[in-house]
Parts: C-alpha cells; sequence; structure tokens
C-alpha cells in the first residue's frame, strides 16, 4: 500500500505551514487503549484515519465546499501513564486557539479532554452531545476509576451539569449507572428512542436542549453505529444508529455553539474491511462541514 492518496492529508485541509493560530481545526490524535476493558485495538485508529484521510474529498455528501476550511495536524500526544499523562491533553486541549479534533484511542481520552473544554469555557455552560452505546458513567470499573466507563462520571464530578448533556445512541448498562440515568437529569435518547421517534425529531430535541449552552463538545464513540456498520470496535452493542441517523445527528447540531469533537473506539485490526475507519473519517469530515456552513452564513 502506498502511503500517498489521492489527496493531501484531511482531504487536503491540512497544510504544513499551518498553525493551531491561523487555523480552523487543531487535529490530534491519542493512540492510547490502555483503559479499555475488552478488546483492544483503538490506539491504532488516529495512523490509519489519517492514511485514509488522503482519500476524502474536500466536501460533504451535500456538497458543501470544505476548501475554505483550515486543519492544524498537531500529531499524537503519547500517553504511558494516564494517571499523569492525562494532563498533557488536559492542557493541550485547554489553551488551543482554535477548535480541537481529537482522535481516540479509548474513551478513557475523554476525561481529560473535557476538563480540558471545562477549563477553557470556564464560568460557562458547557454542553456534552454524548453518542455512544454505553453511557460509561460506572464510578469505579475494571479495577479503574478512569476507564473508558468512567468517562461521564468523571465529568459530572468535575463540573458539567446533567441537564446539559444528551445521550444518544444507548443500549447497555451496568447496575451504577441506572439511577444516574433514570434520575440524574441527563437528557437520555436510547437506540430503541431513535428508531421509534426517527433521529430527526431526536435531533430536534437534542438542539433545543443543548442551545441553551454557551460552549457544546461532541463526544462520539463509534460503537453509537450498529455492529453491522461500524464492527472494528471493542465491545459491539447490537441494535444501533444506522450511518444515516448518525449523519442527521450531525447535521442537526447546525447553528448549536459547537466547540470541539472526540471519536474514540475505532480498533482498526477488529475490522480488516476497514469500513469503521471510514465511519470515523466521514463523522469528521462531515462535522468540518457544519463548521464550514456555520462559517458561510457569517461571511454572507
Ligand atoms: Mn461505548
Amino acid at each position: 500500500m502506498t502511503l500517498e492518496g489521492t489527496h493531501g492529508l484531511w482531504g487536503d485541509l491540512h497544510r504544513p505551514d499551518l498553525t493551531p493560530e491561523n487555523s480552523d481545526f487543531s487535529i490530534i490524535g491519542i493512540p492510547f487503549d490502555g483503559l479499555a476493558s475488552a478488546r483492544k485495538g483503538a490506539a491504532l485508529a488516529p495512523e490509519r484515519l489519517r492514511f485514509w484521510s488522503q482519500h476524502a474529498t474536500p466536501f460533504s455528501e451535500d456538497r458543501t465546499r470544505l476548501k475554505g476550511m483550515s486543519v492544524c495536524d498537531l500529531g499524537d500526544i503519547k500517553i504511558t501513564h494516564p494517571e499523569s499523562d492525562f494532563n498533557l491533553i488536559l492542557q493541550r486541549v485547554a489553551t488551543l486557539p482554535n477548535m480541537p479534533i481529537l482522535l481516540g484511542g479509548d474513551h478513557s481520552v475523554t476525561i481529560p479532554i473535557l476538563q480540558g473544554q471545562r477549563e477553557r469555557y470556564k464560568n460557562q455552560r458547557l454542553g456534552v452531545l454524548w453518542v455512544d452505546a454505553h453511557p460509561d458513567l460506572c464510578d469505579f470499573f475494571d479495577g479503574s476509576r478512569i476507564s473508558h466507563a468512567n468517562t461521564m462520571r468523571r465529568a459530572l464530578e468535575f463540573g458539567i451539569e446533567p441537564h446539559d448533556v444528551c445521550m444518544v445512541g444507548l443500549r447497555s448498562w451496568e447496575e451504577q449507572e441506572i439511577d444516574l440515568i433514570e434520575n440524574g437529569g441527563i437528557h437520555v435518547y436510547t437506540a430503541s428512542d431513535v428508531a421509534k421517534r426517527g433521529m430527526k425529531k431526536v435531533a430536534d430535541s437534542v438542539r433545543t436542549v443543548l442551545n441553551d449552552c454557551d460552549a457544546v463538545h461532541i463526544s462520539l464513540d463509534i460503537d453509537c453505529l450498529d455492529p453491522s456498520a461500524a464492527p472494528g470496535t471493542g465491545i459491539p452493542e447490537f441494535g444501533g444508529l444506522t450511518s444515516r441517523d448518525v449523519l442527521t445527528l450531525l447535521k442537526g447540531t447546525q447553528g448549536l455553539p459547537l466547540v470541539g469533537l472526540d471519536v474514540v473506539e475505532i480498533a482498526p485490526p477488529l475490522d480488516p474491511s476497514e469500513a469503521t475507519v471510514f465511519a470515523g473519517l466521514k463523522i469528521i469530515m462531515e462535522y468540518i462541514a457544519v463548521i464550514a456552513r456555520k462559517k458561510q452564513s457569517e461571511v454572507q
């Protein structure tokens, strides 16, 4: 396989002369899967996403031109000892001058990502759109308090308010999560709700909830998708969102004060077709398109 693609990195949006100061997005890889509980492999996702990004075109599926957007790929943050190294992620996110797009990694990396956003948007209402098969609300899991099943529990502790969190695509639970899910004030839209109501209506509801926030971060675990669309993930959960659901949800965030995205739990070794990597890539390019449309509407 050649290293050259039909396009440059990130569908030609990355240029080596760009810096976070003069570009729209910073892309940061976090090749770490040390806190995934089941099958690993997510550490290889940043490299595969970058590789295939050279075959992405600078358009969204609805032909939004992405060419006016610029991406500075800052490379990877290496995590050896998460207890201390997660701080590197926190500091990087907290101090970036532009919008971060982070490539996991297992979902534990979102703990310092959300801490960084919390720091960056201090004293403001920071909302989270959480798209995942799992709520990751465990207090203690697999011997850890910072595993990939503890992420949102920790986020609630460092000051993200439950009523500013929308969780979409949920369909798997631990006993220790049930009270928070049922009585904690989080807005929950299960995969089954989405199938019954349709994603358009769910996306409208999400937008109404998060519209009151000053800043909204999207954390997307690729296992939100049905395993038929994204089999390459640690814990594939039957009965998930369709590809179209996810695209409808993303487009439904148009108008929200979006401030960043992380895409996690893509495990390339578990999907030889690499369709799961391509799913993640599409999600990133469509997210860039949401911001591109916002920018274009501001210019006009
Ligand atoms: Mn998950």
